[in-house]
């Protein structure tokens, strides 16, 4: 019983080392020359996918990620205008970020920039929704959660904001082996010169292991996680 604090201690820094005490960036998609690559590696994130079965817009792709502006981008003539046209569409956005061999994904946040480029005069309001394969995906599973953006006038430039970030420190996203997102689009315009853009999407999170931690503290967590089991 003597040792209760030092059992109490060990515990606690073995759970904040589990948890977000060595947040990171898991992945990290800037598109850069259009590349669908991550350039944040300490995971193991694929490449970024680009979903579209039907082309519906009269101006070449109805989604793609673009080379000349380094954005990922969905024309709104190629989407709908609520939560269930935008779960149910073929133009979607996906990753999946793997943990290296013998680690587990432990996620933090996700964030990105939002915004578009419009007509001149024309204002573009979208709406980004965000599921993942542990809740699965579609219009009969659950949304993480979304974000919004008001786009006006910008004759074709480009104009994106930062998102508050997306809070994944629910205990369904920690312990993952692996972890696939989806990101699907509504908006209020069917323009192919009014369009969702996005930008800088970054998974944060920690891998941590056993062997990461200092051995003998990682020792005194598994000694009293054994005597607390019996
Ligand atoms: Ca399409
Ligand atoms: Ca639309
Ligand atoms: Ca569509």
């Amino acid at each position: 019983m003597r040792f209760r604090t030092a059992q109490l201690t060990a515990l606690l820094i073995v759970a904040a080392v589990g948890s977000h005490a060595n947040a990171a960036l898991l992945a990290r998609y800037n598109f850069t020359g259009g590349s669908s690559a991550s350039v944040a590696t300490i995971a193991d994130p694929q490449n970024f996918q680009v979903h579209n079965t039907t082309n519906e817009t009269s101006a070449g792709t109805d989604i793609a990620l673009s080379s000349s502006t380094n954005t990922a981008y969905l024309r709104s003539d190629a989407t709908g205008s609520t939560m269930t046209a935008a779960l149910n569409d073929d133009d979607y956005f996906s990753f999946v970020v793997n943990a290296p061999g013998g680690e587990l994904l432990y996620l933090h946040s996700l964030v990105f920039s939002l915004g578009g480029s419009t007509n001149p005069g024309a204002t573009l309001n979208n709406t980004i929704y965000v599921q993942s394969s542990v809740d699965g995906f579609g219009d009969s599973n659950p949304v993480i959660d979304t974000r919004s953006s008001t786009t006006t006038n910008t004759g074709g430039a480009i104009v994106v904001s930062t998102i508050v970030p997306i809070d994944l420190t629910d205990a369904k996203f920690q312990k993952l082996a692996s972890i696939e997102f989806r990101l699907f689009f509504s908006d209020d315009r069917t323009n192919n010169g009014d369009i969702n853009r996005l930008d800088n999407v970054q998974l944060i999170g920690s891998l941590p292991t056993p062997a990461a931690l200092p051995g003998g503290l990682a020792l005194m967590g598994l000694a009293v996680l054994r005597r607390r089991g019996k």
